[in-house]
């Protein structure tokens, strides 16, 4: 059994930032404040269908898994999107972002604007954690290793080209700045803990280009449905 280092593994994790969706060309128009009223809420009710399913792919990997200690800590990502007692949530962040662009609560949960290519691409991530090693699901959630460098971009595009939006519905982003990288560190912990064959780590490279192509075919879904007036909609 080959063991493969874990530096040239993590290594390989970090190279699928390279794939990651940040460099989709929806998310540089967005980022370059080229999107129009339409487009930015197409996606944010595209997306709210997500972090709608974020919980459940969780809990499906809490399902798959055995250890006690990765479940103590896992449980925490559906407490940041659900909600507890204490805390609204992520999901609840979501609708207040959707209502400062000028959606409705109901038109967010009754999913009508949600495109066929978003609804494949989440299904396909949660139907990933619920029926590959759970492991597998763990390394997918990596993408988050490039999410702050989003966030930051993001949040500051929105605060300079969308001055339509609240700022206040901003929340949700400003709230991941410190979730995302907790969560990656747990992560991290777990991939380089259980997969110390090459062909484990093999697996989860695989996981997280996985879901780096799901993150990307929903935007290639959202840029098909909402396309500028300056671009013809093909991204
Ligand atoms: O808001 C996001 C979020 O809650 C999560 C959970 C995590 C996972 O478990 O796969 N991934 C993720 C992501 C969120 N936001 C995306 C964005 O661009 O706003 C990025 C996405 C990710 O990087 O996987």
């Amino acid at each position: 059994m080959l063991v493969s280092n874990t530096e040239g593994f993590v290594a390989a994790l970090r190279a699928q930032s390279d794939r990651y969706h940040s460099r989709h060309p929806f998310h540089t128009a967005m980022n370059e404040g080229l999107l129009d009223r339409r487009q930015i809420q197409g996606w944010v009710a595209n997306r709210f269908y997500y972090q709608e399913n974020i919980p459940r792919k969780d809990a499906a990997i809490l399902a798959n898994c055995p250890d006690r200690e990765v479940r103590r800590r896992w449980i925490r990502r559906i407490h940041d999107h659900d909600g507890t007692a204490e805390e609204e949530g992520g999901i609840e962040a979501w609708l207040r972002l959707g209502e400062a662009a000028g959606l409705t609560r109901e038109e967010m949960w009754d999913e009508r604007h949600v495109v066929p290519g978003v609804r494949f691409a989440v299904d396909a991530y949660v139907n990933f954690a619920r029926t590959r090693p759970w492991v597998e699901a763990v390394a997918s959630s990596l993408t988050e290793l490039f999410a702050p460098d989003l966030m930051a971009e993001r949040l500051k595009a929105f605060e300079r080209f969308y001055t339509w939006i609240d700022p206040a519905g901003l929340a949700y982003f400003r709230a991941r700045l410190t979730q995302a990288p907790r969560d990656v560190e747990h992560a991290l912990e777990v991939v380089t803990e259980h997969c110390r064959t090459q062909d484990e780590q093999a697996r989860a490279v695989a996981a997280l280009s996985f879901k780096g192509d799901v993150l990307w075919s929903m935007l290639d879904a959202i840029d098909r449905a909402y396309p500028g007036s300056d671009r013809q909609g093909n991204g």
